[in-house]
C-alpha cells in the first residue's frame, strides 16, 4: 500500500524542511502538511489542524487514509517553563490523541521526537548511554520522558510501530527555531552574517550535542524506513552529531568574519543548559539501523554562512 504521510507541526524548525523531504520521497500528493496556523507555504496539501483536538485529527486522518504520522509539534524546553502545566497538558495531549488515532485507525506508522532534554543531572554527562538515568528538569523534557515511555506501551500493548529519536540541538539555514534552548546555535549565524554583534544566552564554554539539519533529517527518515525487527528501542533512540560550545562556534565564524562580536549574558537558560549531556553515544542507532552523522562542525559552519548570505542577498 501506497504511503500517505501526514506531518503535525509542519511550519515548525524541522517540519518545515521534512516535509519538503518526505514530499520529494513519497511524492507531492502523498504528504499532508499540518499546523495549528497556516503560515508556511508548502507546495502541496495543507491542512490547519489543532492536534489537542481529537475529532480533527481523526477526520484529516480518515479524509486523507494516513498511514504514517510524523507528530512533531511541542511546547520546547525554554518556553516550556514560562507556563509549565499548560506546556505539560499540550504536549501530553496532542501525543495522546496522536496515538488513540493511530491506534483506532489502523495506522502504519508513528514518528515521536524525543529530545537530549529527557537526561539530567544523574546522567554521565560525557558519551550518556541511551540507557542513563531520566530525570529531566524541565517540563518539556519531562513530557518528552513521558512520551517515550508511552510509545514504548502501546507498541508493547497495541502493536502500534512507534518510533523515536532523542535529537540533539537542531542547526539548519531552511527555518529558524523557537522556543528551545539550543536556538542560540542557529541565531549566532544570522547575526554574523548581518555583521551584527550577537547576544549569547549561554556561557562561552557550554558544551551541548548538536546536529545539523541534513543529518537530522536523514536520520528521521532511516529511523523510520528500517525493517521493524531492527528497532530494537521502543522508548527512543540516543542520537549523535557533534558536540559544541558558543566559543567553539565563535573561533570557527572568525575564520569568516574576523570582526564578529559577541556578548555573554547567561539567563535562566544557562540553568537548563547545565543539566544537559555534552555529548551523546548512539552505538544503537549504528548497529540497529546503521546510523552516522556526516557534518562537523566545520562543515556546518562553512554551510550556515554560505547559504544565509545567499538567501540575505536574495531578500535585498
Ligand atoms: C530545545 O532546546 O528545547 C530543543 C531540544 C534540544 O529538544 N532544541
Amino acid at each position: 500500500m501506497k504511503a500517505k504521510v501526514l506531518v503535525i507541526g509542519a511550519n515548525g524548525q524541522l517540519g518545515s524542511v521534512l516535509v519538503k523531504e518526505l514530499q520529494h520521497h513519497y511524492g507531492l500528493d502523498n504528504v499532508v502538511a499540518s499546523d495549528i496556523r497556516k503560515g508556511h507555504h508548502f507546495k502541496g496539501k495543507f491542512e490547519e489542524l489543532d492536534a489537542t483536538d481529537r475529532e480533527q485529527l481523526t477526520e484529516v486522518v480518515l479524509r486523507y487514509g494516513i498511514t504514517q504520522i510524523y507528530h512533531l509539534a511541542a511546547i520546547l524546553s525554554a518556553k516550556g517553563e514560562a507556563d509549565p502545566l499548560a506546556t505539560w497538558d499540550l504536549n501530553m495531549k496532542m501525543l495522546f490523541n496522536v496515538l488513540e488515532v493511530a491506534r483506532i485507525h489502523g495506522v502504519d506508522k508513528v514518528f515521536f521526537p524525543s529530545s537530549i532534554a529527557v537526561f539530567g543531572e544523574d546522567a554521565p554527562w560525557v558519551n550518556t548511554p541511551n540507557k542513563a538515568y531520566l530525570n529531566p528538569a524541565t517540563v518539556y523534557g519531562m513530557s518528552k520522558a513521558a512520551g517515550e515511555q508511552w510509545a514504548q506501551y502501546y507498541f508493547l500493548r497495541y502493536g502500534l510501530d512507534v518510533r523515536s529519536l532523542r535529537y540533539p540541538g537542531i542547526i539548519g539555514y531552511q527555518s529558524l527555531p523557537g522556543g528551545g534552548t539550543t536556538d542560540y546555535a542557529v541565531d549566532i549565524f544570522h547575526k554574523a552574517v548581518l555583521e551584527e554583534e550577537f547576544v549569547c544566552f549561554l556561557n562561552e564554554d557550554t558544551t551541548l550535542p548538536m546536529i545539523f539539519m541534513e543529518d537530522a533529517i536523514r536520520a528521521t527518515l532511516e529511523l523510520m524506513e528500517a525493517p521493524k525487527e531492527d528497532i530494537k528501542i521502543r522508548t527512543a533512540y540516543n542520537l549523535a552529531g557533534s558536540s559544541f560550545s558558543p566559543e567553539d562556534i565563535v573561533k570557527e565564524i572568525r575564520k569568516f568574519y574576523p570582526e564578529f562580536k559577541i556578548r555573554y549574558e547567561p539567563d535562566f537558560r544557562q540553568d537548563i543548559a547545565a543539566r544537559w549531556p555534552k555529548s551523546i553515544n548512539d552505538i544503537e542507532a549504528t548497529m540497529d539501523w546503521g546510523w552516522k552523522p556526516q557534518y562537523s562542525l566545520e562543515t556546518i559552519v562553512r554551510i550556515m554562512i554560505d547559504k544565509l548570505r545567499e538567501q540575505y542577498v536574495a531578500q535585498q
